[in-house]
């Protein structure tokens, strides 16, 4: 065994694995109680130095649970573009951290041979976290893991999740992608928002007004760093930042988007457009109160039609060929699916749960917009529209009304972070539209309207027993459960149903809309309890829900 293998092995003794528990790199890397959380981090170094070496460039590590409550934690590998981890590593780093103390060196070994890396090559990391107590000594167990393969590292302390991305981007390209500098970033997103406000004209209905939960972490801190730079284009409150309530309680995008209501901790006034960033922010939800008290939510699907519906406008207004796609999943509502299909005539994709899975077929378009209706959300420009999109921004051939176009194009994507959905940016994105489209909240809410949804989950034996297949629209697994799913959908007027395992947690997740809540939320119960039975249920068997 190599000297460094042996130090990986000896290194292990201050990082001990606890007998029994069983580790998987999900969707979102691992995450679990932080408390049991050490023997991975020091895993996830040696990894993250192999990585590195695999792929001759500088990748990043990221610390964080996103929503989870404040006693979990996690981590994350991202690759050198800021794209997330390959997804043929996931093993390999699920093998790592399961890997018995004494085993690393070979479990390592494995990983060399299976990948080929040359171990003698250098390895360099980027590391984060955010603001979690557990954030400090987890740190510390990450670096230790890197010391021990004599990698080299920067440790930026508390960011938020997109912005790692976005540094370890800047530095692999070379500043191509900008300066690979926190303050770089805040820079590059403030004077893209600047100059696409700069010729805006009075406003009649959109007001620069916005209230942000911060979710009591990261996201809060970060706004409030970048706002020096925005100068007094947008007066932003920055609310749930931490210095009292605890991270994700009773706040952040997903408290708001699953309990469709407004977050602990704001004070709005009817109409007042409020923004909610998750725990990294990495996710963002809209909403706002109305005048007679509904509070009404502009989620992921409002945010990519709104998103696709002007870049669109711009691509046609700049007389450039580019074509622009939408990718939903499965949870993005039919009334937004229809509404980019029949009325704005934009194709749209459906893609499994998960950023990965929507980021790689976002990159089969030109322009790909994709969101999850959870928030989760960027725009991808390949490289040829760039390149087109930067040209005609410059050539003094063309009309002037094209040319502006292409030069608001231009300065769209600097404000979008491609790396990976962004709270920050795509706040800013849909501030910029809004103002120039000079729309108040309720004015994009009106684009079409939510059909009502209800989202159940059932605890089942072995989640496993439930297979899916075209994007999760469809069980293959366990047998009749399909057929029974599609009776059902049937007796209901516009209804919807689907069924897949959770990638986070021990359940099966069930949705469903129709045409009235009442509707959608009997429809999910009765699905609910088809999986209940077919699928292997455990505990009581799901009620229905209380008439209203
Ligand atoms: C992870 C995913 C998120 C997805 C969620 C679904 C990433 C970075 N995050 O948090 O995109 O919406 O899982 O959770 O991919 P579920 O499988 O438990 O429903
Ligand atoms: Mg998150």
């Amino acid at each position: 065994m190599s000297d460094i293998l042996a130090e990986a092995v000896k290194g292990a003794a201050a990082h001990p694995r606890p007998e029994g528990i069983q580790f998987a790199y999900g969707t979102a890397g691992f995450r679990d109680k932080s408390t049991i959380l050490d023997p991975v981090l020091y895993r996830m170094g040696l990894l993250a130095a192999l990585r590195s070496k695999a792929k001759k460039a500088t990748v990043a590590v990221m610390i964080t649970a996103s929503h989870n409550p404040e006693p979990d934690n996690g981590v994350k590998l991202v690759d050198p573009m800021g794209e997330m981890l390959e997804e043929s590593w996931e093993e390999h780093a699920t093998d790592l951290a399961n890997a018995k103390d004494e085993d690393i060196g070979s479990a390592l070994q494995r990983i060399i041979d299976a990948v080929d890396i040359d171990i003698s090559l250098p390895s360099d990391v980027f590391v984060a976290r955010d603001t979690r107590p557990s954030g400090p000594p987890l740190t510390q167990a990450l670096l230790d893991g890197l010391k021990v393969m004599g990698s080299t590292f920067t440790d930026f302390g508390i960011l938020t999740t997109p912005q790692l991305h976005y540094l370890v981007r800047c530095h692999n390209s070379k500043g191509a992608y900008g300066e690979p500098t926190e303050e770089g970033y805040y820079k590059k997103l403030a004077q893209a928002f600047l100059k696409l406000r700069k010729d805006a004209g009075a406003k009649k209905k959109y007001e620069p007004v916005v209230i942000i939960d911060g979710a009591n972490g990261v996201g809060a801190l970060k706004t409030r760093k970048l706002q020096s730079h925005l100068h007094e284009s947008l007066r932003i409150t920055v609310c749930n930042d931490g210095s009292s309530g605890k991270l994700n309680e009773k706040c952040g995008a997903d408290f708001v988007k699953v309990q469709q209501k407004p977050p602990a901790g704001l004070e709005i006034q009817p109409g007042q457009r409020c923004v909610s960033f998750d725990g990294d922010a990495d996710r963002v939800v809209f909403f706002y109160v109305n005048k007679d008290g509904v509070f009404n939510l502009l989620d992921g699907d409002k945010i990519s039609t709104l998103i696709a519906g002007y870049l669109g406008e711009l691509v046609s207004a700049s007389g450039l060929q580019l074509n622009i796609g939408v990718v939903q999943t499965a949870y993005a509502n039919g009334s937004s699916t229809r509404y980019l299909e029949d009325v704005m005539k934009v194709p749209v994709s459906c893609a499994k749960t998960g950023v990965k899975h929507l980021h790689h077929k976002a990159l089969e378009f030109d322009v790909g917009v994709y969101f999850e209706a959870n928030g989760h959300g960027t725009v991808l420009f390949s490289d040829q529209a760039e390149q087109k999109i930067k040209a005609a921004s410059q050539d003094d051939s063309l009309e002037s009304s094209k040319r502006e176009a292409a030069t608001r194009l231009t300065l769209m994507m600097d404000l979008i972070n491609q790396t990976v959905g962004d709270a920050i940016s795509d706040f800013l994105v849909v501030e910029t539209i809004l103002s120039t489209r000079d729309w108040a909240a309720e004015d994009w809410n009106m684009q079409y309207r939510d059909l009502p949804s209800r989202l159940l989950k059932i605890k089942v034996k072995d989640r496993t027993a439930v297979q899916t297949t075209d994007a999760e629209r469809c069980a293959t697994a366990p047998a009749g459960l399909q057929e029974a799913i599609n009776k059902l959908v049937a007796k209901y007027q516009q209804g919807r149903s689907f069924v897949r395992p959770s990638g986070t947690e021990d359940v099966v997740r069930v949705f469903a809309e129709a045409d009235t809540q009442a509707n959608a939320d009997m429809l999910a119960h009765e699905v609910s309890v088809q999986v209940y039975q077919l699928a292997g249920g455990v505990g009581d068997q799901p009620q229905p829900p209380c008439a209203p």
